[in-house]
């Protein structure tokens, strides 16, 4: 069983206007107490997301876990310690083959058919959500709510990370709800080093 951080932190490439930008601010959250951090691009050029992955992977590579959003094929390429996966990317077992047994395996669900379901698979860890509302992605899927993340904590041993608007003040809330681990991006983004030794203080 993995043992995940209570905070899960998104860095997001979205938010920066250059590499410079966002490696500076994953080395924020590592000197915050951050020890996983997830690399998400969703604009998907590949050559820069490798890029910006391996120059993550130098900076805070020694640091912290990294996990690769979406891209088994970039986790590998960068030496990522991780994939998360939603539920239109590769499924969970075929990104499991290519990166073996050893590296985590994360995967998104967003109501208890699709929890159960990734349950059945060699994923290390669900995430469920959005648990709040998020301007963070597009599309996002209906809000579950603290309900969500209670109606979900029994449905699954494996750990269980809540996404989705959560904040310093609501953070508390939803590991009492269950959850394992919160991931966040849009409230670490301001003041990287600073909001995370809050959620730490908060969470713990
Ligand atoms: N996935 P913020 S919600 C990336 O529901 C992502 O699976 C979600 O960002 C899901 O902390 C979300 O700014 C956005 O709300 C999280």
């Amino acid at each position: 069983m993995i043992s995940v951080p209570l905070l899960y932190a998104i860095v997001d490439a979205a938010c920066f206007s250059s590499t410079e930008d966002l490696e500076i601010f994953a080395e924020e959250l590592v000197a915050g107490g951050c020890t996983l951090l997830q690399y998400r691009n969703k604009s998907g050029n590949p050559r820069v997301m490798l890029e910006q992955a391996r120059e993550l992977k130098k900076r805070v590579g020694g640091a912290v876990k990294l996990i690769m959003n979406d891209r088994a094929d970039l986790c590998l390429a960068a030496e990522f310690d991780g994939v998360h996966v939603g539920q239109d990317d590769l499924s969970p077992e075929s990104v499991r083959r290519i990166i073996g047994p050893d590296r985590w395996l994360g995967v998104s669900t967003h109501k208890p058919g699709q929890l159960e379901e990734a349950d059945q698979t060699s994923a290390d860890y669900l995430a469920i959500g959005p648990v709040f509302s998020t301007s963070s992605k597009n599309q996002p899927d209906p809000v579950v709510g603290l309900d969500g993340v209670r109606r979900a904590r029994p449905l699954t041993r494996k750990r269980l990370v809540a996404i989705g608007g959560i904040t310093r003040g609501n953070a508390a809330s939803v590991i009492e709800a269950g959850a394992d681990s919160v991931a966040v991006i849009s409230d670490l983004l301001r003041e990287p080093r600073k909001s995370a030794e809050e959620f730490f203080r908060v969470l713990r």
